[in-house]
């Protein structure tokens, strides 16, 4: 990298986080969401790596924060109507030290080459949490699936990854789903990769039964989610059963979540979507939880028509943090909690936060919660239940065998408690504070991405 952008020999010369940040965003303008990511991230890892000189004199941290390469392309399909729309698609191939790039594809009308660059970096420290061979990747476009019949959602996923397929593979990139992209996409996504690559391999995760998906992807990231929030809770000597919870969402990690954090006892009173949140106080049981998954996974419906069905519950615009509760799980989006959100859920007795959306909770709001002592599992760690059972998708695609249900559950569970015994061992504090989860994952996923990157050389 360019000297003038290169920092390395500063941090000897007790370089801040301020100065790393003035050049990161010199050289990346008008991508706050990629900024914040980095933010929280350099937060802990500066400190570390003035510590540990093998990292700070070959420059690691401007490499991590500098994508391998940015793949940005014109998507044009054409509507029902025959009229011809243009989107815009990416694909950021962030590192790739530990493992072939692995990351999400998100359809969204608020998706920027910012937003897929903070989602590829978390993604690199995630990716090596869990264990397993995988690099940081992420992709998307700024299309937007709501509304659109299934024929045009099929064009515009056979015209992406008209594209897509030349820049991916079983041992280069691995894509799956995200926000907007589900199984309906990965299943169309799929079908045009494997007509023009003219090869069955494992290239995207999150496939359908029939065609070498996995048992339990679906439930991956909500079930893994829950279970770190058990890990925590019983490192402090407490349980998710008899605990009221807020969950944000209603989609894929969202629906999860609601179930496991339910069977385990606990009792879950809001959903939303971005029209606002239902409350109710008798909790979302098996019955109402599978009234959501039918009026989201195949009516595409507003969480709204939940009020409607059940008396015991009422709609409100906004997102659901006023709610008093035990837990808050936000399984929606980024920044979805602001530190006023923090600080009422903290007035109001919150206990746990567990992410399962990328980076839901804002800078202010982190602090807060850590300020109140309140346990805090980030995203990366949280949420990483989904790719790790992605990772063992691309494994049975490999050995050409599917495992049961059962097999893969057990190895998630193993996968999650393997995460949360590494964010204690980084981010235990020598005070009875309670564990940094956030220092611990960030240390924990950066060490093992560095070694390798510092084994490769100078590149
Ligand atoms: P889905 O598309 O299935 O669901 C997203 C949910 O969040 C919907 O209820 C949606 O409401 C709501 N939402 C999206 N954007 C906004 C917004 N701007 N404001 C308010 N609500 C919003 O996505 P997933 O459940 O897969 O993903 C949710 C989060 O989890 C994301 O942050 C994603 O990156 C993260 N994640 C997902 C993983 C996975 O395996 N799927 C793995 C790890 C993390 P509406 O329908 O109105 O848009
Ligand atoms: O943010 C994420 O970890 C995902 N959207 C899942 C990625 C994957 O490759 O399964």
């Amino acid at each position: 990298m360019d000297k003038e952008f290169c920092s390395c020999e500063a941090y000897s010369h007790e370089q801040s986080l301020d100065q790393f940040m003035v050049g990161l965003e010199k050289r990346n303008p008008g991508e706050p969401e990629f900024h914040q990511a980095v933010k929280e991230v350099m937060s802990d890892l500066i400190p570390f790596v003035k510590e540990n000189l093998e990292y700070s004199e070959t420059c690691i941290l401007e490499r991590l924060t500098e994508p391998d390469r940015i793949i940005s392309f014109r998507v044009t399909w054409e509507a029902d109507d025959g009229s011809v729309r243009v989107n815009r698609g990416w694909r950021v191939q962030f590192n790739n030290s530990i493992g072939p790039y692995k990351g999400g594809l998100r359809f969204h009308p608020s998706v920027t080459q910012s937003v897929l660059k903070f989602l590829g970096f978390e993604q690199i420290l995630k990716n090596s949490l869990t264990g397993l061979p995988m690099g940081g990747g992420k992709g998307g476009s700024n299309f937007n699936p709501k509304g659109k019949s299934d024929r045009e959602v099929m064009r515009f996923c056979q015209a992406f990854m008209t594209e897509l397929h030349r820049h991916i593979g079983p041992n280069t990139d691995i894509p799956a789903g995200d926000i907007g992209v589900g199984a309906r996409e990965v299943s169309f996504l799929f079908g045009q990769y494997k007509r023009l690559a003219n090869e069955f391999t494992g290239t995207l995760t999150g496939k359908s039964l029939e065609f070498g998906g996995s048992l339990g992807r679906t439930e991956a990231t909500g079930y893994g989610c829950v279970y770190f929030l058990n890990h925590m809770l019983e490192h402090a000597d407490e349980e998710i059963s008899g605990k009221t919870i807020a969950v944000s969402g209603s989609g894929n990690v969202a629906i999860y979540a609601i179930e496991k954090a339910t069977e385990l006892g606990g009792k879950v009173v809001t959903a939303s979507d971005s029209g606002g949140f239902i409350h109710d106080p008798d909790g979302i049981d098996a019955e109402k939880l599978a009234f959501i998954k039918d009026l989201k996974e195949v009516k595409r419906g507003r969480i709204s028509e939940y009020a409607d069905k059940y008396s015991s519950a009422t709609f409100h615009e906004g997102r659901p943090w006023s709610i008093p509760v035990d837990i808050a799980l936000p399984c929606a989006t980024q920044n979805e909690i602001n530190e006023a959100e923090a600080e009422t859920l903290i007035k109001n007795g919150v206990k746990a936060v567990s992410e399962g959306a990328n980076m839901p909770t804002e800078l202010p709001g982190i602090h807060a919660f850590k300020k109140a002592k309140i346990l805090f599992g980030p995203a990366k760690a949280a949420n990483a239940g989904g790719v790790a059972v992605s990772g063992l998708e691309q494994s049975q695609n490999a050995l050409r065998l599917s495992w049961s249900k059962e097999e893969v559950d057990g190895r998630l569970r193993d996968i999650m408690e393997d995460i949360h015994s590494k964010c204690v061992t980084y981010g235990e504090a020598e005070t009875d504070d309670p564990v940094d989860y956030v220092k611990g994952a960030n240390i924990a996923g950066f060490i093992k991405v560095a070694k390798a990157m510092n084994a490769y050389g100078t590149m």
